[in-house]
């Protein structure tokens, strides 16, 4: 496909309804720019000052969005966000059709537009979505994405330490956790999901596409290397040198994941198969999903990316729903505690971790937590091809001993 046909695909996908209904309920100045920008996309006419007016928009609606708690926000600023996303995404393809020299930077802002519309607006998902895909493959189409030869594998064995699961011999009260081969739903149900017991299951996603592809960079990147993600930057979320970027997928595998920065960089906990259904085709919700504690039948699921060099680190908390952790790429330690072990892991008190333990389970300060010897400590090494089931509430700690590409998969 060349820019051209990628505008006139754009602009078919424009609903007027959306548009009128979200330009109706903006404040006037808005309305003013946005019916400018509508005009000015239609008749193809791009102008420095239809750049300022998109940009003006996306300025305006995204500061009316950071006014006090992102739940109390009114939808039409969120609205506005995005379609003016959906908008500069078409006029930045504009600039790329009529500035050769400039291309490449004009592609990169289009999707960069895409993304943050969806990521941070309300509304338009199908169209932004349609853009980015759109305009990813007009990027590798003409630019090569390629790491350098040597670079192209995830895939590093940990060494023989780091595979050492008997980081608690010491301690009586450890329990590694046991393996099931592909179980029947029944035997899964009637074992581990009524009893809310962890198991890793085995030889259940070997099938997935993404078990081949996900080890290739260059796959990830030609698929994904010009999407803007977020990275977590820090050691852990409970540290004070913890925070968080914008940053293309591309330039977060060169920076973290291939030349290996001394900060770590993690794509963690993010729906990144909602905004890039071109991954979303490479994984499989697993059946088990489906069981369920309530009596809604259909299964509603929320799947999240966790993708990272070693050492990334997620520190000991619990989360209300069913987990089911699929290790593609890499091998991840990890630790689970009983919810009925919560006394002695000393959940913090302030309301927004309390769903964490201030107690690190690998360095322990027993004067300041002495009931900690008390808890049961179950652990694995957690391989490519194993998922792993943490039944609600239950405590993990969550460490990757190699590059890690893992999708998480939460229901009720
Ligand atoms: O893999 C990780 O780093 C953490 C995973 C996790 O906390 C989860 O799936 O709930």
């Amino acid at each position: 496909m060349d820019i051209p046909t990628a505008i006139r695909e754009l602009k078919k996908l424009q609903e007027n309804s959306m548009i009128l209904e979200c330009i109706k309920s903006a404040s006037p100045d808005v309305e003013y720019l946005l019916d400018t920008l509508r005009e000015a996309v239609f008749w193809n006419k791009v102008s420095n000052p239809i750049e300022t007016a998109v940009n003006a928009v996306i300025d305006i609606s995204w500061e009316e969005c950071n006014i006090g708690h992102w739940s109390s926000v009114p939808e039409t600023p969120k609205t506005v966000y995005a379609y003016a996303s959906f908008q500069k995404v078409i006029i930045c393809l504009m600039k790329a059709a009529n500035d050769v020299d400039n291309r490449s930077a004009c592609l990169n802002e289009a999707i960069k537009a895409a993304d943050l519309g969806l990521m941070l607006g309300k509304g338009y998902q199908r169209q932004l979505t349609q853009a980015a895909s759109l305009v990813t493959s007009l990027i590798s189409q003409e630019y090569n994405v390629t790491p350098a030869p040597n670079e192209t594998s995830c895939s590093r064995e940990p060494n023989e330490s780091e595979m050492n699961e008997n980081v608690f011999t010491e301690k009586s009260n450890a329990v590694p956790i046991g393996r099931l081969r592909c179980p029947s739903l029944e035997e899964f149900n009637t074992k581990h999901f009524s009893s809310r017991t962890p198991v890793i299951l085995t030889g259940c996603i070997n099938h997935w596409p993404a078990m081949t592809r996900w080890n290739d960079i260059s796959y990830l990147l030609n698929t994904a290397g010009p999407r803007t993600v977020p990275i977590e930057i820090g050691s852990s979320y409970t540290q004070k040198d913890w925070g968080m970027e914008l940053s293309s997928l591309q330039d977060f595998i060169n920076k973290y994941i291939l030349q290996g920065q001394k900060k770590v960089g993690y794509l963690a906990q993010h729906q990144l198969f909602d905004q890039i259904p071109e991954l979303r085709k490479d994984i499989v919700i697993p059946d088990y999903c489906c069981l369920t504690d309530t009596d809604e039948s259909d299964c509603n699921v929320n799947i999240n990316a966790w993708f990272g060099p070693a050492n990334t680190l997620t520190p000991l908390h619990h989360d209300p729903k069913h987990n089911l952790l699929c290790q593609v790429v890499g091998t991840k330690r990890i630790l689970l505690f009983s919810p009925n072990d919560s006394e002695f892991l000393y959940p913090h008190e302030e309301t927004l971790l309390n769903n964490t333990a201030q107690v690190d389970p690998y360095h322990p300060d027993i004067e300041k937590f002495p009931k900690f010897e008390q808890a049961v400590v179950y652990y694995c090494n957690l391989r490519p091809g194993e998922m792993l089931y943490i039944p609600p509430k239950w405590w993990h700690h969550v460490v990757s001993l190699n590059v890690s590409f893992s999708v998480s998969f939460w229901w009720d």
